[in-house]
This record gives C-alpha cells, sequence and structure tokens, in this order.
C-alpha cells in the first residue's frame, strides 16, 4: 500500500479476509448535496452497502492522508466542513504536500480506490461533457479518468446539466465501455431516461462481473461507466426537470460561474428550483447505485 494511504480499519479487516469493498466519493457530500440531507445520505449509502453484503470505503483526503474509509466522525466533518476543497486528478498532490482536507470527486476517488486495490465504485453521477461545449471547453476530469483508471463506476448516468450525446461520444473516444443495467436507455441521473441508447446492455451483477473480468484480465486497462436507472418511484419526468436545468444554465452564465464550481453550483440551483424533488432523487439513487455495486463487488468476489 502506497505510503500516502490510511486505511480505515472496517477496511483492512475486509482486505484481509478478501471480503468484498465499495468505494464511494465524498464530494457529493461536501459539495453535491446540502446539510443535513448530505449526512444522512452518507450514513445511509454506507449502510446499504453493508446490508448487500460488501464493505463500503468512503474515500477522501484529510491533513494530506488519503483515507481509505471514513469513521462516524469524519463523515460528519466532511457534511458540515465548509473548507474543504474539491480534489480531481489535478489537484491531488497540492491536497497532499499541503496537508489539506479535500473531498475526492470521481475522478481523484477512481484514482485512490485503484491504489488501494478497489475495483468498483458507487456514485450519483459523472461529470462529463458541458453544454456549449465550444465556449467553456468544460470537459469533466473524471472522464479522462474513465479512460485509464481501472475502477467500475455504478451510477444513475450523467445528469442533464450536461451535454449526454458529446458525453457518450467522448466515453467511445476514451475507450470506456458504457453499459446500462437493466434497461436499453442510457440514464440520465434524475430521469429515467435520457432518449440515448446505451451502448451496452447487462442485466445482473453476475454478468457486469463477468464483463469487468474479461476487460481487466484481458489487459485491457480503464474504467467501465454503469449507468443504473434511478428508482422509478422518486425518478423525475424529464419536463418537472428542464425547466430547473435550464434556468440553472442561465444564472451560471450571469454570474460568471466557472471551472470547478459550475457544477456544484448548478446543483444546488436545481435542488432550489425543484423545491427538493431533486435532491429526494438524488438520495434514491445514490442509494440504489450502493446496492448494485455490493452485489457487483460480492459477484467479483466468487
Ligand atoms: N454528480 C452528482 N453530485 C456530485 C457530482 C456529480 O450528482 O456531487 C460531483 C462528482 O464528484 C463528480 C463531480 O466527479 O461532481 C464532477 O465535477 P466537474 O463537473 O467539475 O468535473
Ligand atoms: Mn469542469
Amino acid at each position: 500500500m502506497s505510503e500516502f494511504i490510511d486505511l480505515a480499519p472496517e477496511v483492512a479487516e475486509a482486505f484481509a479476509s478478501g471480503a468484498p469493498v465499495v468505494a464511494l466519493e465524498s464530494t457529493i457530500i461536501s459539495h453535491g448535496m446540502p446539510y443535513p440531507q448530505n449526512l444522512e445520505t452518507a450514513q445511509a449509502v454506507e449502510q446499504d452497502v453493508r446490508d448487500n453484503g460488501a464493505v463500503p470505503a468512503t474515500i477522501a483526503v484529510i491533513g494530506g492522508r488519503c483515507k481509505i474509509g471514513l469513521s462516524p466522525a469524519e463523515l460528519e466533518y466532511f457534511a458540515k466542513g465548509s473548507n474543504i476543497l474539491k480534489l480531481s486528478r489535478r489537484d491531488i498532490p497540492y491536497a497532499i504536500a499541503k496537508k489539506c482536507d479535500g473531498a475526492t470527486t470521481v475522478s481523484a476517488t477512481m484514482i485512490l480506490a485503484e491504489k488501494a486495490g478497489i475495483k468498483v465504485f458507487a456514485t450519483g453521477g459523472i461529470g462529463g461533457v458541458h453544454r456549449e461545449l465550444a465556449i467553456s471547453f468544460d470537459i469533466s476530469a473524471d472522464l479522462t479518468e474513465l479512460g485509464k483508471t481501472s475502477v467500475a463506476v455504478v451510477c444513475a448516468g450523467a445528469k442533464a446539466i450536461l451535454d449526454i450525446p458529446m458525453t457518450l461520444e467522448h466515453l467511445e473516444t476514451l475507450g470506456v465501455p458504457v453499459i446500462a443495467y437493466g434497461t436499453d436507455e442510457f440514464p440520465a441521473f434524475y430521469t429515467v431516461k435520457s432518449g440515448q441508447k446505451a451502448p451496452l446492455r447487462l442485466d445482473t451483477p453476475e454478468e457486469i462481473a463477468a464483463f469487468l473480468a474479461s476487460k481487466w484480465e484481458f489487459g485491457l486497462e480503464g474504467g467501465v461507466v454503469i449507468g443504473n436507472p434511478p428508482p422509478a418511484d422518486k425518478a423525475l419526468a424529464l419536463d418537472a426537470i428542464e425547466h430547473a436545468i435550464d434556468s440553472a444554465l442561465v444564472e451560471a452564465k450571469g454570474l460568471n460561474i466557472h471551472g470547478r464550481d459550475v457544477t456544484p453550483f448548478l446543483l444546488q440551483r436545481v435542488t432550489q428550483h425543484t423545491k427538493g424533488k431533486s435532491l429526494e432523487a438524488n438520495i434514491a439513487l445514490v442509494r440504489n447505485n450502493a446496492r448494485l455495486g455490493a452485489q457487483i463487488a460480492v459477484a467479483m468476489a466468487k
């Protein structure tokens, strides 16, 4: 194990006994949801992983140490904390050298999960190609990471704040398999449908485990996107979310929000515009992804 990494006791035990482990990210806690829903969700998600036979490892950087698994007090700190950096790949060395506290995005969580030997990671949604790419040139570092780091990311697709067709095109260019779970369509986070057919479809955790084994045992490095549709009873209809997204995008432009602040800003505004309905959907889908992530990790351990 790298000298920069600390394993939580529960995770160290899981490694020692060969028990399945699922990585979880911390940006969704610190920058993706408001308090206290973020804390309740982070705790529920960890329990969902346990209830499905795996051990949760929420990943973050504390005082420059890369933490694989957080204690309940650390989880609370990330939910309440205000001076917590948002870390993607480029920011990790800064956080380590300056002994900062940082929440890991999908890209940074994938890196630390891979270094710790964790193959499955569950989150809400991945970053992607932003709308009006030609103006902002904003493509999430998550996509580049998926192109090279061998971790499976269970998510509810990409949010409709993004350009989903361009995101799928870019993932193809990067050689990243995109699998829809139990459906033909790539999910769009808040909504079950995105209007885009997923490139691949698999229907059971065992099929996904076999897919991952074929990819990595053959030496085809890089990540995999597993798009798990949000639970139907909490998912939103497209017309319920479209207006909220459009308003949030206009506001972001007016306020000249850019770089790493764009996604947290849009998420926060969409939550306000939908009067919390999008947050409810967000919580339900993260938990749904944690359950599937655990089932995949269990199938891989067999
Ligand atoms: N999707 C969510 N909530 C989040 C994020 C995505 O539903 O909090 C976070 C993830 O950590 C993702 C990051 O990796 O946003 C992408 O940020 P950016 O668009 O700046 O690359
Ligand atoms: Mn960006």
